[in-house]
């Protein structure tokens, strides 16, 4: 676990921190600082999977153990530190799994209800995308309605999740070379659900302790995550909300408007955020609004489902995840408004300290002494007018110590893999040639997904633009994603004019040309199904291998902290991607273990787990390989790392 020096590089997250501590208001960071990690659980080393423990097996602290030694320092049962370390590892893969899917499920459901005509607030918003996922699915498209054939694919996508046997439908989408690789390996999912449960049965006391296998069955159930229901997650919210294109927006704090309600929306699942988009520029309730003193509603996001609305309709976003009690902090926001997933049980307790009601709306994530609203998928407006009603009723409770940290960077995010397709090779001829044509002559060294959390643990935001910044200047074009991807915008790394500034000359080049920034938002958690599909659109498209394995492109989370981020991690890793991840390595209590993901896995899939807490050096791991992979195919000539003294890299910190 690397200590952290200072709390944020964002001002405005250190502004209101000071705020914070100014009227006693405790949040994240200061429990961080008073709750020290376990470090027994830290590296994966405490089983609690049975009331004969917990036991717990730290690494041997005489490094010249035995074998025989070795095998003596087990759990009661026996369970060897592999054992604990990889069913604890796989639990963290079922978790996040299941939370991705959870949503994609519900997303499937609300378009079913619209399909059916059950709910008349949703809409087919993208009529391409629901043919060309018939098409993918098997589903006739004749001379039908589009909403007999989105039932269809409602219908489909259902059944993904419960199916028993079989391959799940999207596992189409990878390379063939990679299918054929999963068959071999036995690791294709089957059904969605079926894989959670059966990790979660593996990992029970007492049933798989091969630390191999109990991989394989982890590896399936991250795929049924990637490849499954993150996939369908992404794909049904285009066609029901729209794809995502290019669309300009601000980022943090400073988006909050002092005389106006403030309404934030906060979690990961975007039917509710859709409609408080609509509802918010309701004229009626805008004059409620003002009949209440305020000079309108202000609809601002928080964490994915902020993505989700930021790359649909340029909503604004208020911050990432460790933002999101500084912005009660703020003392201007009226309603915080939550669905599912990362959403602290600590934002109540701040919001006692303000007028901030707390609205929880989803039966899946109550929080004790929030008010809960259910979203209705029936009646979507009706439950968001309630919201906002509730947020406008609020406006005369605020109180006189309101502060708005006047800070707030432009961004132009909406690059879906449709997106990026038609920038690159123009509406009629939409392809990825243009960019498979640069990475292969040079311009463009490589493609990084860097993805991921915050971690009180680390540096608010530092890791993540460290390391954009060194990749980036070593000319990799970095796609991002979730709290990662909101910490690149605010670093100014997301409009067209940041290549100029912090590019490598192939890449500044290539981004002044197309007008693209350097770094291109794809969206949130569940969108990283985007990156899988960009790497399979330029493995298709040709010239760089015949795998995504083979690409030279890795993956990186420097900050994560969620379970969702190992089933990620797991998911790029088993596609065969390099994949580093920084702040903390939750297997190190075994090295056998450790190994398996570090070294086993390159031979297994061609991709595999690192770890680097400093996120240079860990952009520096993923520059090597890109090089190395540029060098098997042939196309290493004239590339050169830039190595950095100490000067030049001040100066580009200075940027
Ligand atoms: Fe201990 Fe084994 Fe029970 Fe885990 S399953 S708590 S290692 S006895
Ligand atoms: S919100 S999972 S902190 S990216 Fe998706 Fe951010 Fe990580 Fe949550």
């Amino acid at each position: 676990m690397v200590e952290k020096e200072i709390k944020s590089i964002d001002a405005a997250t250190n502004e209101m921190l000071e705020k914070a501590a100014q009227e006693k208001v405790r949040t994240v960071f200061d429990r961080a600082a008073q709750m020290k990690p376990c470090p027994i659980g830290g590296e994966g080393s405490c089983c609690s999977n049975c009331a004969m423990g917990p036991c717990r097996v730290p690494l041997a602290k005489n490094k010249t153990e035995t074998p025989e030694e070795h095998a003596l320092r087990t759990g009661v049962c026996g369970a060897t530190a592999e054992t604990i370390a990889a069913r604890n590892f796989a639990r963290k893969i079922a978790a996040g799994t299941a939370s991705h899917s959870d949503h994609g499920r519900r997303v499937v459901e609300a378009f079913k209800l619209m399909a059916e005509g059950k709910t008349k607030d949703f809409a087919i918003k993208d009529e391409q995308k629901l043919l060309k996922l018939a098409l993918d699915l098997g589903v006739e498209i004749g001379n039908r309605k589009n909403e007999e054939i989105a039932l269809d694919v409602a219908k489909v996508c259902e059944k993904e999740f419960g199916k028993q046997d079989g391959e799940l439908a999207f596992i189409k989408n990878a390379p063939v070379k990679r299918q054929e690789l999963w068959r071999k390996l036995g690791v294709v999912p089957r059904g969605i659900d079926r894989e959670v449960v059966e990790l979660m049965h593996r990992t029970h006391m007492g049933v798989d302790q091969d630390y191999k296998n109990i991989m394989l069955q982890g590896t399936r159930a991250a795929l049924a995550d990637g490849w499954g229901g993150s996939m369908i997650a992404t794909e049904i919210q285009d066609c029901m909300f729209g794809t995502p294109t290019p669309t300009l927006s601000e980022i943090n704090l400073g988006v909050l408007k002092e005389d106006m309600v403030n309404v934030i929306i906060h979690g990961h699942e975007p039917a509710l955020a859709e409609m408080l988009a609509v509802e918010s520029q309701d004229p009626e309730l805008i004059k409620y609004a003002e009949s209440k003193g305020a000079k309108g509603i202000n609809l601002a996001g928080m964490c994915c489902t902020a993505n989700e609305i930021m790359m649909r309709h340029g909503v604004p976003i208020v911050g990432n995840y460790l933002q999101q009690e500084l912005a009660i902090v703020t003392g201007a926001v009226e309603a915080m408004v939550v669905d599912v997933q990362c959403i602290m049980q600590g934002l109540q307790e701040v919001a006692r300290c303000f007028h901030t009601k707390l609205i929880t709306t989803d039966e899946r994530a109550k929080i004790t002494g929030a008010t809960h609203m259910q979203f209705d998928e029936h009646n979507p407006r009706e439950s968001a007018k309630a919201i906002i009603k509730a947020a406008v009723d609020n406006y005369p409770n605020r109180g006189k110590n309101v502060r708005i940290p006047n800070i707030k960077t432009p961004l132009i995010a909406g690059f879906s893999h449709e997106t990026i397709n038609y920038l690159l090779g123009g509406l009629f001829r939409a392809s990825y040639r243009p960019l498979n044509d640069n990475i292969i002559n040079g311009r463009i060294r490589g493609l990084a997904g860097v993805v991921g959390c915050n971690n009180a643990r680390t540096t608010h935001d530092g890791a993540h633009v460290a390391m954009i910044k060194e990749l980036i200047k070593n000319d990799v074009l970095v796609l991002s994603t979730g709290c990662g991807a909101m910490a690149a915008a605010k670093a100014g790394l997301m409009v067209p004019e940041a290549a100029k500034q912090f590019c490598g000359p192939g890449l500044a080049e290539i981004c002044e040309t197309v007008g693209i920034p350097p770094v291109l938002h794809m969206g949130a958690c569940v969108d990283n199904s985007r990156i899988l599909i960009a790497a399979t659109a330029v493995v298709k498209d040709g010239g760089l291998g015949d795998d995504i394995s083979d690409l030279p492109a890795a993956g990186a989370a420097p900050e994560w902290m969620s379970e969702k981020a190992i089933a990620i991690g797991q998911y790029f890793v088993a596609s065969g991607m390099y994949t580093v991840f920084g702040t903390t390595w939750p297997t190190l209590g075994s090295g056998e273990f450790t190994n398996h993901l570090f070294k086993d896995m390159e031979e297994m899939y061609g991709g595999k787990w690192d770890f680097q807490p400093d996120p240079v050096q860990a952009a520096k791991l993923m520059i090597e390989h890109i090089d190395k992979k540029r060098k098997a195919l042939g196309i290493d000539k004239s590339r050169e790392r830039v190595l950095y003294d100490m000067a030049m890299r001040r100066e580009l910190d200075a940027v």
